[in-house]
């Protein structure tokens, strides 16, 4: 399989380039697609150098597949130039994600919507990913009716200048980039991405609207307050959902244990729950505090971390490539 990766020097990209070769992914060749300032440069993977290539290079060698995380710009311009070439595009950025003719897919969830006509697929946003991998199998067996999600979200999701100025801000140098508006070190931002005219932000937004494309269902109500925490390991969720039946607290702590992907963490009288330090590098969903909402019937309350470059990105597209091939989509 002739794969291209493109955005490879990124910090998506290189966690992309490491699932890949973890997964033992059947990669023939390795086309590593960054920035014309990276062109020529060399990238490792499986033991060997490979170097740079342009983007038009890399759309001429005619990759079966392009994973891309490179931003939304990049995207829009070259993935239709990849499709067009006959490589289906599996995209990180949000550039698609909405779109109509376009499929947004986490595997364990709608991987059957896919089919040998869908040359660009979106892969969803870090935090959609691991909230909807642990309320599907719950809307399925009780019905949401409503969610309310505060995430704690890790800079990595933001990039590698906002991990040098947290690192920077905790040894007290203050002489790099600022990424974020304020300090992000002894901080909480309330605020990831930009703000919309509604006063939300883009990433508060991605978190209402793609869990409902995902799961095929607009019959509940999401909102969601979206916090920069200086944090590296992974992205961490509270989450309150109302659903329409009642359940049971041990079958609900049974269904997510049986879910693939997911690990309940949850024994509190021993401290154990989920923590982004000891998720970080790992693929699964991480679930725990799972409690009964005492303030009104048929609600739960629990609190979800995963590695928002493994599975929130990288591993969740990896997945979906490793699906095209095992169906015979590409
Ligand atoms: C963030 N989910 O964490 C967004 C993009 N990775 O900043």
């Amino acid at each position: 399989m002739k794969i291209a990766v493109v955005g490879a020097t990124g910090m998506v990209g290189q966690v992309m380039l490491k699932v890949l070769e973890e997964r033992n992914f059947p990669v023939t060749e390795l086309i590593p697609v960054a920035s014309e300032k990276s062109v020529g440069k060399k990238v490792s993977f499986k033991g060997s150098e490979f170097e740079i290539v342009s983007m038009q290079t890399a759309i001429d060698m005619k990759p079966q597949i392009a994973i891309f995380s490179a931003g939304g710009t990049t995207s829009l311009e070259f993935a239709p130039k990849f499709a067009e070439a006959g490589t289906t595009v599996i995209d990180n950025s949000s550039a698609w994600r909405m779109e109509p003719d376009k499929k947004l897919v986490v595997p364990e969830i709608n991987a059957g919507v896919l089919t040998n006509s869908d040359k660009i697929i979106a892969n969803p946003n870090c935090s959609t990913i691991q909230l909807v991998m642990v309320l599907h199998p719950l809307n399925t067996k009780y019905d949401l009716k409503r969610v309310i999600v505060s995430t704690y979200q890790s800079v990595t999701g933001t990039g590698k200048n906002a991990v040098d100025q947290l690192n920077a801000e905790i040894v007290g140098n203050e002489d790099v980039a600022k990424v974020y508006p304020y300090e992000i070190f002894k901080n909480a931002l309330p605020q990831c991405d930009v703000f919309s005219d509604d006063d939300y932000t883009k990433e508060e937004l991605k978190l209402m609207k793609e869990p409902k494309k995902i799961m095929d269902d607009d019959t509940f109500n999401l909102t969601a307050t979206a916090v920069r925490v200086p944090v590296q390991g992974g992205h961490s969720e509270s989450v309150n959902i109302e659903f329409e039946n009642e359940f049971d607290l041990d079958e609900v702590k049974k269904i997510l244990a049986e879910t693939p992907g997911v690990v309940v963490m949850d024994d509190v009288k021993n401290n154990i729950y989920p923590m982004p330090l000891y998720s970080e590098g790992k693929d699964e969903v991480f679930v725990g505090r799972i409690r009964r909402d005492l303030s009104q019937p048929k609600t739960l309350n629990l609190w979800i971390v995963a590695d928002n470059l493994r599975k929130g990105a990288a591993t969740n597209a990896v997945q979906i490539a490793e699906y095209l091939v095992a169906n015979q989509l590409v």
